[in-house]
Formats: C-alpha cells, structure tokens, sequence
C-alpha cells in the first residue's frame, strides 16, 4: 500500500548570480519544459506549479568583489524571496520542490525549512562540500558557500536570512559525493560533526551502505529531512550541463538507486535540484537527468 503522499508544490528561481558562470536561470524551465508536471501526474503525485521567485534584475555587473562575495545584495535578496515563499508551502502542509537556480538558493530554502522543522535534517548530493566563508573561498562565488550559511557561518548579510528559524545542527548534515573540497573546507569538516561521504567512500562502501548510514544518522534525531541535490555531484560524462564538472563522480545509476531508496525511507521532506546549465549542451541532458531523479525521489515507480 502506497502511503498517500503530500501535493508537491514547485517554486522555480531562475538565479545565477550566486555562480561564476551565467546560464544556470534556465534550468527551471528546462525542467519543466522537459515534462515535469505530466510525468509526476503520470506516477499518481499531485503537484502545483508555484511559479518563480522572481530574482532582481540582472546585467548590472556590478560584482562586489572588495569582500569575496560576488553579486551579495542579489544573493540577498532572492534569498529572502524565497524563504518566504518556501515557509508558507510547508506551512501549508505541502512538500517543497524548489527548483534552481545556482546553489546559492539553498541559502533561501534552508531559511524558510528552519520557520518550521525544529532540527532539520539535510542530504547534501555535490562534487562540493559547499562549506566555504568569504575568508576560504578561492573564487567569491556564493553558491559555494550556500552549505556554510545554513549552518550559522559566514557573513552577517547572509546568515541573518535565516534569523527567526531553528539553527541548523552540523551532526544533521551529511555531503554525499564530495571530491572538490577547498582547505577550509576541510578544515570544518574535520572539527565539526558535519558527515561527508567522499566519493572514495561511495566506492568503498557502495551506495547502498552509504544511503543506509545516512538514514541511520538521521532518521531518529530530525523531525524532517532535506535533499538538496546538485547535480554537479553526477560524474559529467552522464551530466554535462553543469558549470562546475568535477570527473569521477555519481553514476546515473548510482544516484537512481540513492533516490529510491531516500523514497522508499519515506522521511524526505523536501528537495531542491540546483546547478543545471542548458546554455553549456545542445541537448537537454542534464536537465532530462534531474527530471528523472525528481521522478523517482517522488515515487515513481519502474513496474
Ligand atoms: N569550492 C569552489 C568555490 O567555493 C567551487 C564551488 N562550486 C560549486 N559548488 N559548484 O557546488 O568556489
Ligand atoms: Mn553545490
Ligand atoms: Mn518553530
Ligand atoms: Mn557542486
């Protein structure tokens, strides 16, 4: 017996200003336009379009790179956008599907996550580990400090987006496929209970183990659950749409497998797909890929 599932509302945010690359506004669409609505009715789920967040107008290039945090006061700003939007469809007692966007987003969606869930639980599927400051980024680029804000750490513009939510505990985040991680980043890692399985653990374990381990960490001490998948974590030869490739990555059949079984757990409570860029594939492969794991994150089922 299928347990009946909650109305998945999805929320596009068509922003790449948290990236170094532009191009990554039209994933969104892409998604979708790949078929997102009629496949997730086809597998029986009920969801609502929400239309986007609307980020600040774009083209001004005014980056501020005096302090190492490019593009901070549109980072801001979609962020804070977002934040309400995604508290109000939980409040709701819908599933947010938040679509990217860069990965500086997950600032705005883990803000809003936090109005509600006391001590959320976050999945964190990247190349990345996301856990940089103003002080350890190599490049300024917020999308790869998105991880670190979540958790309380960074600069006060940023961080303040999430005042009012329950603070985010390290021991409830887990990276899966991290094989690009900056110094600082190593650095916290290392002292804090943040989990991170690498993708030399992904091969030492497999997948299966690494997902049972996860959940294991999670499922008793978190009142929700969080995956924020970025799909620069899959190895680029299945997913090249994406700014930042990082080889030697998830196989597609690796992350199917990761997905259903986070579906099968039945703790997921929210998800966000981050970091497509169809302006860098003359297909839509990438954005093809991400439809299928949202499909089967969701319950779609092979038979
Ligand atoms: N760690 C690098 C930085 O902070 C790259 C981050 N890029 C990402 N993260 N795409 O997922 O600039
Ligand atoms: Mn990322
Ligand atoms: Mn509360
Ligand atoms: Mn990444």
């Amino acid at each position: 017996m299928k347990v009946k599932q909650k109305t998945v509302s999805i929320l596009s945010v068509p922003f790449d200003l948290g990236a170094g690359r532009k191009g990554v506004h039209l994933s969104p669409n892409a998604i979708l336009q790949a078929g997102l609505e009629q496949r997730l009715a086809d597998a029986g789920v009920s969801c609502v379009l929400e239309g986007e967040v609307v980020p600040p107008s774009t083209g001004k290039g005014k980056q501020n790179t005096a302090d190492n945090l490019k593009n901070l006061e549109e980072v801001v700003t979609v962020n804070e956008k977002l934040a309400d939007r995604v508290e109000a469809v939980v409040r709701k007692g819908q599933f947010p599907l938040v679509l990217g966007g860069d990965h500086s987003i997950a600032i705005g969606t883990l803000s809003g996550l936090t109005r509600h869930y006391k001590n959320l639980g976050v999945i964190w599927f990247d190349a990345h580990s996301d856990l940089n400051t103003a002080e350890t980024s190599p490049s300024g680029n917020i999308h790869g400090m998105s991880l670190a804000v979540g958790l309380g750490m960074g600069d006060p513009r940023l961080t303040k987006i999430k005042e009012g939510g329950h603070p985010i505990k390290s021991k409830h985040v887990v990276i899966i496929g991290a094989r690009s991680i900056d110094e600082g980043e190593k650095a916290y890692i290392n002292d804090s209970g943040v989990t991170c399985f690498t993708m030399h653990d992904i091969d030492q374990m497999g997948m299966e183990e690494v997902i049972a381990q996860t959940l294991d960490l999670l499922r008793d001490t978190t009142d929700g659950i969080h995956l924020s998948f970025d799909v620069d974590s899959l190895d680029p030869l299945e997913a090249p749409g994406t700014g930042t490739p990082v080889k030697g990555g998830v196989s597609y059949r690796e992350a199917q497998f990761a997905l259903r079984l986070l579906h099968e757990s039945g703790l997921i409570t929210s998800a966000e797909f981050v970091e497509v860029n169809p302006t860098l594939e003359s297909d839509n492969a990438t954005a093809e890929v991400a439809l299928e794991f949202i499909a089967s994150l969701l319950g779609e089922q092979i038979l």
